[in-house]
C-alpha cells in the first residue's frame, strides 16, 4: 500500500530551502556561505586548508605553535574555555596544553555527530578536564552548560578568521554577545586574516587546482540535489576578487549564459554574466579590528603575528 502521508522535511532543510529561495529572489542574488559546509563542502574546505596558496591555516597554526605558552598565561586560572565553531578542535589542543587550571572546555559546533566524536577523543587525551560539547549555531543565542567546578570567568576561543566571513555590523553584534558572555575577568582569543598585497589574497581564493571553485560551486550541487532543483551546475563559474575599499575578498558564482533555475514551482531567471554573491572574507589591520572590537566592549590586550604579518591572533579583554 502506498504511504500517502506528507513527508516531513527536517527543520534544517526547511531553513535551507527558505534561505535559498529568499536569496535567489533578491537583487542582486545571494546565497548564504554557511551552507557551504555539507559533507562534500567540509571535505573540500579541509583540502583548501592544505593548499599552498591558502596561507591562512598553516600561518595561524604556526603562530599557535610558537606562542601558545604565552597565550595560555594571559588566560587566568579557573576559566571555562568556549570555542566557537570548534570543528576538529585541532588548534585548541595546543592551547589546552598551556592553560592554567581550566575548569572545562566547551566546544560549540553545529555538526552534532562530529562534535560528539571529537569530544570523546578529547576526554581520553585530557582525562582531568571536563569536556562539555554544545551543538549550536553560535550566531544565535545559546546557553552554556554548568561545569562540575564553577568557572570564575569565560575565555572564548574563535580561531580560523571565521569572523572575516561576517559583515562588519554582524561581526560587531557577534563580538558584543561574546563580550557579554565572557563577564569581567574574561576575554576572547581570536584569529584574524590581515590586509596584505592583492596577489597573495587573490591567489588564496583562486587556487590553481580549482579546489576553491569546486567548494563554491558545491553550493549549487547542494541546491540541485537537496531541493531537487533544475540547475545546470556546468553553466556557472567561480569568481573571487579583492575589493580594496571594503578590505575584503568577494566570492560569487557567475552564470555563463542566460538561463533559468527552477526550484519546485518557482523559477529564477539569470542573465549571461550575472553574479550570485556567496561569501565575503574580510581582511583587517590589527588597529582596524581593535576599533571594531572596542565598539563591542572588548579591548585589545595582546597580539601575536607571524614574521610576514600575514595573520594575527589577538587577545581582547572585557
Ligand atoms: C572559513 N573561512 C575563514 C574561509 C575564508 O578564508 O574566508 C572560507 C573560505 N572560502 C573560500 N576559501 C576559504
Amino acid at each position: 500500500m502506498l504511504n500517502t502521508a506528507p513527508t516531513k522535511a527536517a527543520p534544517r532543510s526547511i531553513a535551507f530551502q527558505h534561505d535559498v529561495m529568499e536569496g535567489l529572489g533578491q537583487v542582486p542574488k545571494r546565497l548564504p556561505c554557511k551552507y557551504f559546509y555539507d559533507k562534500r563542502g567540509s571535505a573540500l574546505f579541509d583540502e583548501i586548508c592544505d593548499l599552498d596558496e591558502y596561507y591562512l591555516t598553516r600561518t595561524e597554526q604556526a603562530i599557535m605553535n610558537r606562542y601558545a605558552s604565552e597565550m595560555g598565561t594571559q588566560i587566568d586560572s579557573g576559566a571555562m574555555l568556549v570555542e566557537y565553531g570548534s570543528g576538529s578542535s585541532i588548534k585548541t589542543r595546543i592551547l589546552l596544553d598551556h592553560l592554567i587550571d581550566p575548569v572545562a572546555y566547551v566546544p560549540v559546533d553545529i555538526s552534532h555527530r562530529h562534535l560528539q566524536r571529537v569530544a570523546e577523543r578529547l576526554r581520553v587525551d585530557y582525562p582531568h578536564l571536563e569536556i562539555l560539547p554544545v551543538t549550536a549555531d553560535f550566531t544565535r543565542p545559546f546557553s552554556l552548560p554548568h561545569s562540575r567546578e564553577p568557572a570564575t570567568h569565560c575565555a572564548v576561543y574563535f580561531p580560523g578568521s571565521t569572523i572575516g566571513n561576517f559583515e562588519p555590523a554582524e561581526a560587531e553584534r557577534l563580538l558584543r554577545s561574546i563580550s557579554e558572555r565572557c563577564g569581567s575577568g574574561g576575554g576572547l582569543l581570536i584569529g584574524i586574516d590581515l590586509v596584505k598585497d592583492v596577489e597573495t589574497l587573490e591567489r588564496a581564493y583562486n587556487d590553481d587546482a580549482g579546489v576553491t571553485a569546486a567548494f563554491n560551486l558545491n553550493l549549487l550541487r547542494r541546491i540541485r540535489d537537496e531541493l531537487d532543483a533544475d540547475i545546470d551546475v556546468q553553466a556557472f563559474e567561480h569568481v573571487a576578487f579583492y575589493n580594496h575599499q571594503a578590505s575584503r575578498i568577494e566570492i560569487y558564482i557567475r552564470s555563463l549564459k542566460q538561463q533559468t533555475i527552477r526550484i519546485g514551482e518557482t523559477s529564477f531567471e539569470l542573465d549571461a554574466g550575472e553574479l550570485i554573491h556567496t561569501e565575503y572574507s574580510h581582511k583587517y589591520t590589527i588597529e582596524g579590528f581593535s576599533a571594531l572590537a572596542a565598539r563591542a566592549g572588548l579591548e585589545l590586550h595582546r597580539s601575536w603575528t607571524d614574521d610576514e604579518r600575514l595573520f594575527a591572533v589577538l587577545h581582547l579583554v572585557v
